[in-house]
């Protein structure tokens, strides 16, 4: 049987993966970390087959335990302090996490590993948000790194620590370069689940307004499920590498507010949203689009779910969920 160590479990994307992870046959380990987290409920309830380990990105000899009673043969390294806006305000803890915890895990696997580095197949969740300031158009793996936030400095620092571990020590390292993913299981912080749980109670009637920052940034989003599809596929190449995985189609914040409003028979949304400085960002990230050519010829990926569905998605899940 296959192992699987994945951190950051109890996020969206580990959610995913350990479903996937599970339907493949594999045996899954989860780390989560502090000493009474509320979110281990959420996890053995949703995927009742993971095993749950204690740990800390931050905490090496936390990692090493973790592997040794794992024993993975494949280590998928989703953890972080992953909300961009609140890394201006937590920089410090950010590159604690975000950046040094990517040195920690990928440290903790060499040494697991032995004289065998490429024993283990490893995954770093590298992210879109490091082409921060764009310097091309669509954004594809060669594409210069611009990062705008400590968030995307710090997964500057993973990515490359990823790559430097593999041509330095052999290790079979993927870094996946991916553009922002969604699902009703996405943390209400980020915009499109914010929007999706408004969009929901003002239907119902529960609310009247939602406060929102920079209408005008563009995202290129996709649905998570397709997007730890193509982790996978990193860690089942011969060789690892680093890919871009993306629709390669992008939309505005206002684009995400017709589409999410039309869904519950609101035409003009004008008067139920409000404009708080509070939501707009020292440096913002204008426009993501990713050029995913190679995950699509190298890995045979492709995503499933187009912005209109995947909006529609999270809308009937926050309707269902907000009905009395
Ligand atoms: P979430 O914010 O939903 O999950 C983050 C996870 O990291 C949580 O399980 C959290 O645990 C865990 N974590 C936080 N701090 C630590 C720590 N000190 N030690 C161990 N674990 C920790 O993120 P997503 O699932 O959306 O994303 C997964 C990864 O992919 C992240 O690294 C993110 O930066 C990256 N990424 C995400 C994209 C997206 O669009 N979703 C796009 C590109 C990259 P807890 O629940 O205890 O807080
Ligand atoms: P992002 O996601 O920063 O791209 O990072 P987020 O959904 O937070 O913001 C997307 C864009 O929406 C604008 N925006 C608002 N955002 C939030 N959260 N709340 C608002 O009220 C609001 N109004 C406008 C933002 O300014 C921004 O331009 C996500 C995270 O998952 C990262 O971890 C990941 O690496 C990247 O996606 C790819």
């Amino acid at each position: 049987m296959t192992r699987a160590l994945v951190t950051g479990i109890t996020g969206q994307d580990g959610l995913y993966l350990a479903e996937l992870l599970l339907s493949k046959g594999y045996e899954v380990f989860g780390l989560v970390r502090g000493q009474n987290n509320p979110k281990y409920d959420l996890v053995r309830q949703q995927v009742p087959g993971v095993q749950l380990l204690t740990g800390d990105l931050t905490d090496l000899s936390s990692l090493m335990r973790a592997l040794e009673t794992s024993e993975p043969t494949e280590v998928y390294n989703l953890g972080a302090i992953s909300f961009v806006a609140y890394s201006w305000e937590n920089a410090h803890v950010t590159t604690e996490v975000t950046a040094k915890g990517v040195l920690n895990i990928l440290e903790a696997t060499r040494l697991f590993c032995g004289p065998t580095p490429d024993a283990v197949r490893f995954y770093q969740a590298s992210s879109s948000e490091m082409f921060g300031k764009v310097q091309q158009v669509p954004q594809s793996e060669q594409t210069l790194l611009w990062p705008r936030s400590p968030y995307g400095v710090a997964k500057v620092f993973g990515h490359y620590m990823t790559i430097n571990y593999r041509e330095s020590y052999g290790m079979h390292a993927s870094s996946g370069i991916l553009f922002n993913h969604e699902s009703p299981r996405r943390g209400p912080e980020f915009v499109t689940r914010k929007v999706s749980m408004a969009v929901a109670r003002i239907a119902l009637g529960l609310q009247e307004t939602v406060s929102m920052g920079n209408l005008d940034a563009r995202r290129d989003w996709g649905f998570a499920g397709d997007y730890v599809d193509a982790m996978h596929r990193m860690l089942q190449q011969p060789v690892a590498d680093d890919y871009v995985v993306s629709t390669g189609r992008t939309h505005s914040i206002r684009e995400l507010l017709d589409v999410a409003f039309a869904r519950v028979g609101i035409d003009d949304w004008g008067r139920h949203v409000e404009l708080d400085k509070r939501f707009l960002r020292p440096a913002e990230v204008d426009l993501l689009i990713g050029d995913s050519a190679k995950a699509r010829s190298v890995l045979d990926w492709q995503p499933t779910v187009s912005f209109e569905q995947l909006v529609h998605m999270m809308v009937d899940a926050d309707l269902a969920a907000a009905r009395p």
